[in-house]
């Protein structure tokens, strides 16, 4: 395992495997958006989870017990997500993919960063806060189409009356069959493989990294710390994703 700190000594191997890799596949985690504001998830004091615990929200269960509750916590951090901008991490990565014609950019994020970056088809393993849907058809339903009620807080289905809910993946149910299938196609076939601003502390999406360098592929893992899965990785880029990455850009692709 090779830990590399700046630019300035970024290994040969590794800007010489980047160049020559046909299929790249990146799986990125709060990490990434974490320099544009967003909270991540685990890290202590900042996280958004270090004053409460992922089963007490974003799960169905608690949907169930307090839809309020749960429906308030996601319409925060949908405001917070809306007033974000992408930062140099996102948006390397899209420049990125103007090299890498076969880089599959696969997020954990809810967040959007990706596409407002300008990443071409991101696959959102975990849905999107800024949509919202029918708890019980989910089907998305757009805000000026939601019955607010006298009394409530949490808007109902114009359809069959059910509250409504962020279309995210909670913890406990599946992720979107066809989005889960490409991106694991995609890390099935990667020669080089990125795990970018994640704790890999979620299944199943923090398999996909993980099975590929097993299978062989170069694995590349850039963090602000070290994950309990550092250790596997090929190369492991200690440090804020939004000043590696460009860095990592301009060194491989001179832009
Ligand atoms: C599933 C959307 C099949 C919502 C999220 C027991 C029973 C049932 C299930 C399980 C079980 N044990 C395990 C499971 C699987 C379960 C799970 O993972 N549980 C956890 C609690 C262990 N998974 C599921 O349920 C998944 N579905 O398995 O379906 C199934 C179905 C039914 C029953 C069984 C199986 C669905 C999981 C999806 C959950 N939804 N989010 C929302 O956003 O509110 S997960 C959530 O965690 C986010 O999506 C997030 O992306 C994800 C992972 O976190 P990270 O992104 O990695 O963020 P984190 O804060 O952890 O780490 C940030 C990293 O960035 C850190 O390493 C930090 O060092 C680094 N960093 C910080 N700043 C920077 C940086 N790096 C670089 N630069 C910086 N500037």
């Amino acid at each position: 395992m090779m830990t590399v700190y700046s630019m300035t000594n970024f290994p040969n191997e590794l800007i010489t495997t980047l160049r020559n890799a046909k299929r790249i596949a990146i799986l990125t985690g709060a990490g990434i958006s974490a320099e544009s504001g967003i909270p991540t998830f685990r890290d202590a004091q900042t996280g958004l989870w270090a004053q409460m615990k992922a089963e007490d929200l974003a799960t169905p269960e608690a949907f169930e017990r307090d839809p309020v509750t749960v429906w308030e916590w996601y319409a925060y951090r949908r405001e917070l997500v809306a007033d974000a901008q992408p930062n140099a991490g996102h948006i390397a990565l899209a420049t990125m993919a103007k090299h890498a014609p076969q880089l599959t950019l696969v997020t954990q994020n809810v967040d959007s960063l990706h596409q407002k970056a300008g990443s071409p088809d991101v696959l959102e393993l975990h849905g999107n806060i800024s949509r919202v849907k029918c708890s019980r058809e989910h089907t998305v339903i757009p805000p000026d189409q939601w019955v607010q009620v006298e009394g409530e807080r949490v808007p109902r289905c114009p359809n069959c009356n059910a509250f409504l809910r962020p279309d995210v993946v909670w913890f406990g149910e599946m992720l979107p069959r066809v989005t889960f299938a490409r991106a694991e196609q995609a890390f099935r076939e990667a020669e080089v493989v990125f795990a970018i601003g994640t704790s890999g502390m979620v299944p199943p999406a923090a398999t996909l990294p993980f099975n590929a360098i097993e299978r062989g592929a170069y694995g590349i893992e850039v963090n602000l710390n070290e994950t309990y899965l550092s250790h596997l990785y090929d190369c492991v880029l200690r440090g804020q994703s939004g000043v590696i990455l460009p860095q990592l850009v301009q060194a491989v692709w001179g832009e």
